[in-house]
């Protein structure tokens, strides 16, 4: 349909055309006119929920219009696009990262001053969007600001989920689980209730030769689901740039289906499949490194990708370009495997119903997509069984298995004296039942793997992948190490800390172009800079401990060394090495003597982080936490020296406040077993050290910012095989300090002892997988080496101000571009010529 006004008029439509607000008058104009009319509110009644949501709908005015420019003009120009297929984006609140980035939050600070609100309180009132899990999410969030902020033309694809990660709740020490419900006035999405596509399940597939005598399948009855758009505007930092974020959500098709059983009086189960259709935008699932197989996942994942793929298909086919054209076009990304079946909808789509012979259409496919894993993990890697693929999707189980079939033809050829490589790279592995490796699936369907720091990257190379190296060579694989966006973690979160360095660079450039911070190396000795720094540094603290004892009631000393762990509850990323550290210092203060308590560092340790619902040991650490926190922080001996804390809920709003507080951070996962980690940059640049494993991107972190800077401990990756075999095969012995720690848990000083025994014997008689006793001893010695730095505080200053200063390559911007260059082969676009 031409929906389009007529030229001759256009004249008077542009008189009218939506301005934005640029200055104080003009923000209270648009925030009152929003306040009294969208929202049928007045002067009488309007409290600070009320000002947030009218400043909202002020700044998305502005990002609306700005979103049309910029659509139209990718449109216009039409040259190579990049989608980023995730199911997670960790948002966290918005209105702040908005007027930051547009540049307005003075013009709003004054603007709402003089109605008689304070800008932060109503910054306050939003809620997190919390559609993710951790770091993965948040990566996908982080990926959005600097695509728009680098004026890439680039989309992202996700589901609009009614419930978020859960919120969590302490209750008596346990955690539980509350609804996320968190859309109701949601300001920043935008229905398209004109952008649908019909989805299909089950059913089943029909050979037929089509008028020019070629077999065709036909995919035919099952049930159909609608996929209706969410857009989400996505501003850049300095820029005009706003990007698009689609979330689908699922709602009953209004096919005839239902009208027929409407129709028959069937009223009560109509209705009852429409909420079936509902269900799959309902949840997002809250594993974070677990896939459960679940079909209500792989439905979720083929609901997405399938709207995902035929919304970027039709666009493509508005252009009129031949298919061979398609890769040139378009760059999908895949965040996981949680999308790999677009490759599969995309070959479907190419031969079933554009035609294509298998060939061509092969050649498309694999150009066009690139996979990122995010983790060596075992239990993380999906696999989906092949009867409950064969039920839901039996097309695309038939094409999986030809993609299979020609994959390991070629392989055959390629090694015939290498029978066991063929079950080894199968896409099917055969067993029972028979499932369908998806990053196997992900690799032959893509022409690039990347993995997301060093070391994972080599070990990807090295084990999980090693036979596909093998197959295609080194160059498909590589590494792209990950990042975060300084203007969130930075700018956003530390906004005074942001400033002292822009008034010393002379302007805030170093937020688009973060090596910049070099150059706040020469400043290390200036005595009014570092003394600056360290009172920012204070009253982020102070900050953090309003948040404490406001949320649990306990004070903490400001002067007290922070020691933050915040981060999802799991095995891998080692609380419990955390809290039983945590137990010695309270064993070891309580042995001591008036004389030697005085030289004791005072410290809080911080942790915050949720739980898998179903990860019972993962819960059993955070009861321990709380446990330990009863008792250590109203021991009348203890005072000061030692608190514990755990924040409840821990979100992206909550880390804007806690990682600018942190004295030292830890990143202290068994080696090899974090993928990247991505709040260890957030730590360093804003000013914390930290103290971790040789793992992740602590090892490029300890690179540039030199090793006298952070604390390094623990045994390394290359060992770490060797002590499991060793411990396996009986020579295992618990470190003698742990075990004062356990008689401890069992003489039941933290309550009943048989509530922690599934964690100490996992250490003790099950082999100790994580190596948390192996390490022990190190981690205690480095702990010791923190409280020792830390009384030289102006040591402690210099490494603080030197480890920002070359934090530069963890920019966002930095891994944006390189994806850009040795992966989608895309152009920014400005939009503003
Ligand atoms: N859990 C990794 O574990 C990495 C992020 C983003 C993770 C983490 O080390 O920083 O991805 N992996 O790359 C998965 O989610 C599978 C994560 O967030």
């Amino acid at each position: 349909v031409e929906a389009s006004i007529p030229e001759p008029l256009r004249e008077a439509w542009k008189k009218h055309s939506a301005t934005e607000f640029t200055n104080k008058e003009e923000f209270e104009k648009d925030l009152v006119r929003h306040i009294e009319t969208t929202l049928a509110r007045s002067l009488y009644n309007c409290d600070e929920l009320a000002a947030y949501s009218g400043t909202a709908l002020a700044f998305r005015d502005r990002l609306i219009i700005e979103w049309n420019r910029t659509q139209q003009r990718q449109t216009f120009t039409d040259q190579k696009r990049v989608y980023y297929l995730s199911l997670e984006f960790l948002m966290g609140r918005t209105l702040d990262n908005a007027m930051l980035n547009v540049g307005l939050k003075d013009v709003a600070r004054d603007g709402l001053s003089e109605l008689g609100f304070r800008v932060e309180d109503v910054i306050n009132q939003e809620h997190d969007a919390a559609l993710g899990n951790g770091g993965l999410g948040r990566l996908a969030a982080c990926f959005l600001d600097s695509l728009a902020t680098l004026n890439y033309p680039a989309w992202g694809y996700g589901l609009r989920y009614r419930y978020g990660i859960f919120k969590q709740e302490i209750v008596n020490g346990y955690q539980v689980e509350i609804p996320d419900y968190w859309l109701d006035n949601n300001p920043w999405e935008f229905p398209r209730h004109e952008i649908t596509v019909d989805i299909q399940f089950y059913g089943n597939v029909k050979k037929y030769q089509d008028e020019n005598g070629r077999i065709s399948h036909l995919w035919e009855d099952g049930e159909i689901v609608q996929a209706i758009a969410y857009d989400v505007p996505i501003p850049g930092y300095g820029t005009k740039t706003t990007n698009n974020l689609r979330l689908w959500s699922s709602k009953a098709s209004s096919g005839e289906f239902d009208f027929q059983k409407f129709n028959a009086g069937d009223y009560e189960s109509a209705v009852a499949d429409q909420q079936r259709a509902e269900t799959i935008s309902a949840v997002l699932y809250p594993n974070d490194n677990l896939e459960r197989g679940k079909e209500l996942r792989l439905k979720q994942q083929y609901f997405w990708c399938a709207a995902s793929l035929f919304d970027i298909v039709r666009r493509f086919k508005k252009t009129k370009r031949a298919w061979g054209e398609f890769p040139d076009q378009i760059a999908i990304q895949l965040n996981d495997t949680h999308p790999t079946l677009a490759i599969v909808e995309l070959q479907r789509i190419l031969i079933d119903i554009e035609g294509l012979e298998w060939d061509e259409a092969w050649n498309i496919v694999t150009k066009t997509f690139g996979y990122t894993n995010h983790t060596v993990l075992p239990e993380a890697l999906e696999k989906w069984s092949v009867p409950l693929m064969q039920n839901l999707l039996p097309r695309h189980l038939q094409i999986i298995y030809e993609i299979n079939l020609f994959f390991l033809q070629s392989v055959e050829k390629r090694f015939p004296n290498d029978r066991d490589i063929l079950s080894r790279v199968s896409i099917i592995e055969e067993s029972h039942p028979k499932m369908v490796r998806m990053a196997y699936l992900a690799i032959i369907g893509s022409h690039k793997v990347n993995g997301v720091a060093e070391l994972h990257s080599d070990l990807l190379k090295t084990t999980l992948f090693k036979d596909f190296v093998k197959i295609y060579g080194p160059d498909r694989f590589t590494n792209v190490t990950n990042g975060i966006t300084p203007r969130r973690w930075l700018h956003q979160a530390n906004p005074r800390l942001s400033a002292l360095i822009a008034e010393k660079l002379g302007s805030y450039d170093f937020l688009k172009d973060l090596t910049l911070l070099d150059k706040i190396e020469a400043f290390v000795d200036d005595k009014a800079f570092r003394k600056e720094w360290a009172v920012i540094k204070r009253e982020n603290k102070l900050r953090l401990a309003r948040h404490i004892k406001a949320t649990t009631g306990f004070d903490v000393n400001p002067n007290a060394l922070f020691d933050v762990q915040v981060k999802r509850i799991h095995e891998y990323k080692r609380q419990q090495l955390n809290i039983f550290g945590v137990i010695h210092r309270y064993l070891s203060i309580k042995a001591m003597s008036a004389e030697e308590k005085k030289k004791v560092v005072p410290r809080v340790s911080i942790f915050g982080g949720k739980a898998a619902p179903g990860y019972w040991m993962a819960k059993t650490i955070i009861h321990l936490i709380n446990k330990v926190a009863d008792v250590v922080n109203k021991d009348p001996e203890i005072g000061d020296l030692l608190k514990v804390i755990f924040i409840a809920d821990y979100n992206v709003s909550k880390a804007e406040i806690i990682c600018p507080a942190s004295d030292i951070s830890e990143h202290i996962s068994t080696a090899g077993t974090e993928g990247s980690g991505t709040s260890n940059m957030k730590f360093v640049l804003n000013g914390g050290l930290i103290i971790g494993t040789c793992d992740g991107a602590n090892i490029e972190i300890t690179r540039e910012i030199g090793e006298q800077n952070i604390f390094l401990f623990g045994n390394l990756a290359e060992d770490v095989e060797d002590l499991r075999h060793r411990h396996f095969y009986g020579n295992f012995k618990l470190d003698p300090q742990l075990e004062r720690v356990f008689d401890a848990i069992k003489d039941n000083l933290f309550g009943d002892k048989a509530d922690f025994t599934a964690l100490t014997s996992s250490i003790e008689e099950h082999g100790d997988y994580y190596l948390v006793s192996d390490d022990f001893n190190s981690y205690i010695t480095t702990h010791e080496m923190v409280d020792e730095a830390f009384q030289n505080q102006e040591e402690w200053l210099a490494k603080s101000i030197t480890s920002v200063a070359r934090m530069g390559f963890f920019s966002m911007d930095r891994v944006t571009n390189e994806y850009a260059d040795s992966i989608w082969n895309v152009e920014p676009l400005d939009v503003t010529d």
